[in-house]
């Protein structure tokens, strides 16, 4: 079968490098994303393990985000297998005690700016690449914990902006807001990436993990406390005519020869 990502684990320095292999551009469906629930699930029970450098082994992509396919035309029955496995993701990831260091080498717009802020730090490649909650320009609301997760991150004003421009920050614009931490040569970035993962590492890991939870916690509860009306709610907006037709004219837009 397809191997949809890579898994580099180093036992002696202690992380594990986790690399995205979904071609062509990491989208995010029912499949992979509960792969990816299993293998969180691996590292989060590792004792050798602190810590997991996220990437993507497709150049100049991290994440096109959720599969788009995922929500065109989209049913019941699989949509809420979908939806729930997308809210486990973000539960593991950004509830996780080890240390999460995404190295962004690439586009990562929507579901992939998710994946990115829910670690605790963030390196991007300088280039020509795009990250952002763009979901607006979808015809669709981000998700209430898409927008507190950015709003941990980035702050309330910028969040409100961003989220309702459906803004793409270029890497110079991202870190200038805060939203990746530091920039990297394409050449250097895993290297940048495994040096601030020593850093994380060498702190002592329970007061890490208890304040790393107690930042985390009421932004998690949140989303705990009613998954299954968020998973219903995300249906029936989809299944909306208007979002449809947003999402087929999305569709087409992408699949117009470029240039
Ligand atoms: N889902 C499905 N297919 C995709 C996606 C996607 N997200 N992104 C790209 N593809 C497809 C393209 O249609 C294309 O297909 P084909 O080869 O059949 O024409 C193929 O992947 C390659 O794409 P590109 O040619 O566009 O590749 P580039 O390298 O030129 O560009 C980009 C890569 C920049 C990533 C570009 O593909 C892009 O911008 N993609 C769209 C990204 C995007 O906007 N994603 C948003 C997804 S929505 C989301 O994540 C959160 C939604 C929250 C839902 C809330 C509902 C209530």
């Amino acid at each position: 079968s397809k191997i949809n990502f890579y898994v580099d684990e180093n036992k002696e320095k202690g992380y594990a490098i986790l690399k995205l292999n979904k071609g062509p551009v990491n989208s995010l469906n029912l499949e992979f994303l509960t792969e990816l629930n299993i293998q969180l699930e691996k590292f989060e029970e590792s004792k050798e393990i602190k810590g997991v450098i996220l990437t993507s082994s497709i150049p100049n992509i991290f994440s096109a985000g959720l599969d788009i396919m995922e929500m065109y035309q989209i049913k019941q029955d699989r949509g809420s297998q979908f939806w729930t496995a997308l809210q486990e993701t973000w539960i593991k990831l950004y509830g996780s005690n080890k240390i999460y260091i995404a190295a962004i080498n690439g586009h990562s717009p929507a579901g992939g700016c998710l994946l990115s802020i829910s670690c605790d730090y963030r390196i991007m490649s300088k280039g020509p690449y795009k990250i952002g909650l763009n979901e607006t320009l979808l015809g669709i609301k981000a998700p209430f914990w898409f927008r507190d997760t950015m709003i941990n991150t980035i702050g309330y004003r910028e969040t409100e902006k961003a989220l309702q421009l459906g803004k793409l920050y270029s890497s110079e614009e991202a870190l200038a807001v805060n939203l990746v931490d530091e920039l990297a040569d394409s050449k250097d970035l895993i290297t940048k990436a495994e040096e601030q993962m020593s850093k994380w590492c060498a702190i002592p890991t329970v007061a890490r993990e208890l304040t790393k939870s107690s930042m985390r916690r009421d932004t998690l509860s949140k989303l705990i406390a009613q998954r299954e009306a968020d998973t219903q709610s995300f249906i029936e907006f989809t299944q909306r005519d208007s979002i449809q037709k947003s999402l087929r004219m999305y569709l087409e837009s992408l699949k117009k020869p470029k240039k």
